[in-house]
């Protein structure tokens, strides 16, 4: 399949996703979204496919929401995309195959859900992590809520909290009450303070970052097929095989 806002290469068993809307710092529209969702089915379909790395083209892994196709929206239509958000980050999730999201520059909102819905997250020294919606408003331009003249800006409806997986994947990785600061303040996690908060497995500087994370992919490729989808799914079901297992 081919697509328009993701490039897609597979090599030694390892697909490589790449998101591809570099000028616009890869932020998410509905294309990527409906073009994510049709990349986890394939990749679950495609048997010289053992292990899935989603990276960002560019400068970024990606900045978010696509602001344009935010604003764009009707109070109904962003019904509609929390649903579309959740559905498609439960997709890839939810995907048979090991998923790893490596990241670098900015990872921020919607991003930082997409790289949750991986299995787990390697980082490049540079990258920044982070959920900023509470500082957001619902609504063009998206102000920071404290401003010089004191108005919190409420938002009249929704928008102010992450929608896409966050508030529940945030917590499940870091813990309750990281998760909660990060949540609380806003703030851009730096790579090295990411992964002393346990959001990040690894960080690599750049110039080590694609040996890295191709060592990586390679090694979990290289294992059996059946026994990666076994595990991935026990260990996602919380699940602990009381039998034996013929091996
Ligand atoms: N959407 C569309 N275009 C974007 C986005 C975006 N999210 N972010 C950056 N771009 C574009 C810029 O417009 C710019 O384009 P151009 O060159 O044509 O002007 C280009 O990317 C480069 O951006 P900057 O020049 O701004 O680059 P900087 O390095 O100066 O700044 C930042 C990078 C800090 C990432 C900055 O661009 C920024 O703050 N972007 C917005 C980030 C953001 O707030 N994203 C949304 C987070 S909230 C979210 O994702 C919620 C998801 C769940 C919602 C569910 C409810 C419906």
């Amino acid at each position: 399949m081919t697509y328009e806002t993701l490039e897609l290469k597979v090599e030694n068993r390892v697909a490589r996703l790449t998101l591809n809307r570099p000028k616009a710092l890869n932020a998410m529209n509905l294309e990527m979204m409906m073009e994510l969702r049709a990349l986890a089915d394939e990749m679950d379909a495609r048997e010289d496919v053992s292990v899935v790395v989603m990276q960002g083209a560019g400068r970024a892994f990606c900045a978010g929401m696509d602001l344009k196709w935010s604003e764009s929206l009707t109070k109904k239509d962003r019904v509609e995309s929390n649903r579309i958000g959740q559905k498609t980050f439960n997709r890839l999730a939810n995907m048979e195959k090991p998923l790893i999201a490596a990241v670098h520059g900015y990872v921020l909102g919607g991003a930082l859900e997409l790289a949750l819905a991986a299995d787990f997250i390697v980082a490049r020294e540079d990258a920044q992590l982070g959920l900023p919606e509470i500082t957001l408003s619902a609504h063009p331009p998206y102000r920071p809520k404290i401003t010089a003249d004191g108005d919190p800006d409420q938002p009249e409806f929704g928008g102010s909290a992450p929608g896409w997986g966050g508030l529940t994947r945030l917590p499940e990785r870091v813990g309750i009450a990281r998760a909660k600061e990060m949540l609380f303040t806003g703030i851009r996690l730096n790579a090295a303070r990411a992964l002393e908060f346990g959001l990040v497995n690894a960080v690599w500087p750049e110039a080590e970052f694609e040996k890295e994370v191709a060592e990586l992919a390679t090694r979990i490729g290289a294992m059996n097929l059946y026994n990666l989808r076994l595990v991935k799914e026990l260990v996602n079901r919380r699940y602990d095989l009381v039998e034996g297992h013929p091996s």
